[in-house]
């Protein structure tokens, strides 16, 4: 197997462990033997356990020695929560070594010269992109930053509204497109909202799985404002209730808990909180084939009153949710 292939096979790794490693990063890992062939998988455990590198070795066994290992990310040098990746590697007998973007992390790093040096020889920037953009990025603009990463997450008409004039907005968005939603939920840590969304719409903010089963985890749903939550709404005891609307305050809070990765799920006033702070990392729009008239937009002072103030996005990716648009984009730079 290319050490593509089998890296597209350490990113599937990580994917099924998003949204349950934080504040650690979900990194996936495949050992290849002396020729070639895939003998351990692993991805990062809970926060406090084993490493990926550690869990694809175990399940290697004597069939590591002479082999290759393969990692979305480099492998530490460090003694944190558990010991170096790179001695594990070492006594395994591993030859080589391959990562796809290095640890920023300054506590982490240093792992490939760590490796090097004992004579494994280490190839990185193997799928970079696909990881940096996929199942690392988020962890990587904590990393990078101390902040957690935001997806603005919104379902609007195909003429950007968000409601109809009288207020209703169940459902804009297809099923197909809501189930979608449900399931990115799944792999992220906290969603926030507005209290105005909390009165006007009573969502439970919980990630439904498609096949029934329950989630052994929920995000943190986090509501944003000063007003009290309406008695008996879904989420009076659940949520964590933020009295700021200050974007980098709300953000400050949810890494103290060690939030990597939060939806901000509306309404419009705070997306534009957000917006105008500089503080939203990615946008990802359901848009619906319908047209809505005079409801309101799907952002409100956003702090762009002429042309040149405009917020431009590089879109990423476009494709058909159901009979819906789903656009991801990110903040130009
Ligand atoms: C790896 N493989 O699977 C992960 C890594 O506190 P610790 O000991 O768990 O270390 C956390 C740091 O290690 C984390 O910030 C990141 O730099 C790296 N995570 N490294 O070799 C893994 N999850
Ligand atoms: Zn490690």
């Amino acid at each position: 197997m290319t050490p593509e292939d089998a890296m597209a096979l350490a990113i599937a790794e990580s994917e099924r462990v998003r949204g349950a490693t934080s504040p650690n990063p979900p990194v996936g890992c495949v050992i290849l033997d002396e020729g070639g062939k895939a003998v351990g998988f692993g991805a990062t455990r809970p926060i406090g356990g084993a490493h990926a590198e550690v869990m694809a070795l175990h399940e290697a066994g004597t069939k590591a020695r002479g082999g290759t290992a393969v990692v979305t990310l480099e492998p530490c040098a460090h003694y944190g929560r558990t010991p170096p990746c790179t001695e594990a590697l070492k006594e395994a007998g591993i030859k080589h070594v391959v990562h796809a973007v290095s640890d920023p992390n300054p506590r982490a790093a240093g792992g490939a010269k760590v490796l090097t040096d004992a004579g494994i020889t280490v190839e990185s920037g193997v799928l970079e992109q696909e990881v940096s953009r996929g199942p690392l990025r988020a962890w990587l603009h904590y990393a990078r930053t101390g902040r957690p990463h935001v997806t603005w997450k919104y379902a609007a008409s195909l003429d950007g509204r968000v409601a109809a004039s009288d207020g209703t907005s169940q459902w804009i968005s297809s099923e197909t497109s809501r189930r979608e939603v449900h399931e990115l939920r799944a792999k992220l840590d906290a969603i926030i909202v507005g209290s105005g969304t909390v009165k006007a719409d009573d969502p439970a903010l919980t990630a439904r799985d498609a096949g029934g089963m329950p989630l052994a985890r929920q995000p943190l749903p986090v509501v944003v404002g000063m007003s009290d939550l309406p008695r008996g709404a879904k989420l009076e005891h659940t949520a964590l209730h933020l009295r700021t609307h200050d974007p980098d305050e709300v953000l400050a809070a949810l890494a103290e808990r060690g939030v990597v990765e939060v939806l901000l799920e509306g309404g419009p006033t705070l997306a534009g909180a957000f917006l105008r702070a500089g503080r939203v990392d990615r946008v990802l729009a359901y848009i619906a084939p319908a047209l809505l008239g005079d409801g309101p937009a799907a952002v409100l002072g956003a702090g762009v009153s002429t042309i040149t103030d405009a917020v431009r996005l590089t879109v990423e990716d476009v494709t058909m949710s159901g009979p819906d648009l789903r656009v991801s984009a990110v903040p130009r730079t």
